[in-house]
């Protein structure tokens, strides 16, 4: 095999050879060996230089979930679906139930009377309440009772059933690294004999990060802090002994932005899914503009550029990612401004 090769030009690699065309038999062997040339594949890592995700902005808004998910109530109880849950799907993604690469996100219902069998599972998951008030989320068998703004989490590997003994319908917004979990390829699953696992005492995790609380933190923010100009004044939910994020693979945020603010232009590796608390506004992402309000949900992609634009309302926006992995792989980035 006697190749001429370009050794003087930086810019000299090809895109796909016919290199496979005058050496046939070469190529065959290669793949009959389970080895491939990388050369023709390297646009797959010199592309454009910029990340190539295929997740695309998109808005669910409430009313219109609302009624679905109320739906779902006369097909199947609680028990029957294990979970009762319409999971959001991002457009782009192939994918089911996927609302970025990494994470999940999805509505469940739980009807007064109703309860969500004990299980655990090796993907983390959290709880962002957002209607109804005082259904419970047992954590290896400790309750929290949960209202609107409450995020409550369900670290990786923990007993976790939910009941609802109010007279009224409890809906959170459920969000798990479950994607993430399956490309790595580790999903466990295990049910409990039980319908509950035994009640326990509470331990030192911190389960519930009550609205109550968030506010107070926000609150003390407006008082000492100056607004960022791409974020406003956020918050992140950690876990008060390590100052980590509550949990490794899903870092949560709680955000302000005040009334008629306009954001200035803003990027970050991390896909996020935000959940509209309180107020109106729209966000540029690119060429989309998304419309939202309270308990819509919607996402920005990776590495995109965006800007909040805040109708006469100060915003509460929730927003989850997985930032928590990026910043331990050393690979996460923003930035600010065009
Ligand atoms: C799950 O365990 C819950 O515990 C919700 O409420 C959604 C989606 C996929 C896999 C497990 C829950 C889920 C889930």
């Amino acid at each position: 095999m006697v190749v001429k090769r370009d050794v003087t030009s930086r810019a000299a690699h090809v895109e796909k050879t016919e290199l496979w065309k005058e050496f046939p038999g070469y190529y065959r062997e290669l793949e009959k060996t389970h080895l491939w040339p990388l050369w023709e594949e390297i646009n797959k890592f010199t592309g454009t230089g910029l990340p190539s995700s295929k997740v695309v902005p998109c808005v669910w808004r409430y009313e219109d979930t609302r009624r679905l998910v109320m739906q779902s109530a006369d097909l199947l109880s609680a028990a029957e679906a294990e979970r009762r849950v319409l999971a959001l799907e991002n457009p782009g993604l192939e994918e089911r139930m996927a609302i970025t690469q990494s994470m999940y996100a999805g509505y469940q219902l739980l009807m007064p009377g109703e309860v969500a069998p004990s299980h655990r599972h090796s993907a983390a998951a959290f709880r962002f309440i957002i209607e109804g008030d005082g259904a419970y989320t047992a954590v290896n068998g400790e309750k929290t009772f949960m209202k609107p703004g409450d995020f409550v989490v369900t670290p990786s590997w923990t007993w976790h059933d939910h009941g609802n003994e109010t007279a009224t319908p409890m809906i959170w917004l459920d969000g798990l690294d479950w994607p993430l979990i399956n490309k790595l390829g580790v999903w466990f699953f295990e049910p409990y004999s039980e319908f509950k696992y035994p009640q326990t005492q509470p331990q030192s995790l911190v389960l519930n990060y009550t609205f109550e609380q968030t506010r107070e933190a926000l609150d003390t923010m407006r008082r000492s802090e100056d607004w960022d100009p791409c974020l406003g004044l956020k918050t992140r939910y950690t876990n008060p002994l390590t100052g980590e994020d509550a949990m490794p693979t899903i870092s949560a945020f709680m955000q302000l932005l005040p009334k008629n603010f306009s954001s200035a232009p803003y990027r970050q590796t991390d896909a996020c899914v935000y959940s509209v608390v309180a107020g109106r506004g729209r966000t540029m992402i690119g060429e989309v503009t998304l419309e939202w309000g309270p308990r819509d949900t919607f996402v920005i992609p990776t590495w995109a550029e965006h800007q909040h634009f805040i109708d006469d309302e100060d915003t509460l926006l929730f927003s989850f990612s997985d930032r928590g992995v990026h910043e331990k792989l050393g690979v996460w980035r923003e930035q600010r401004g065009s």
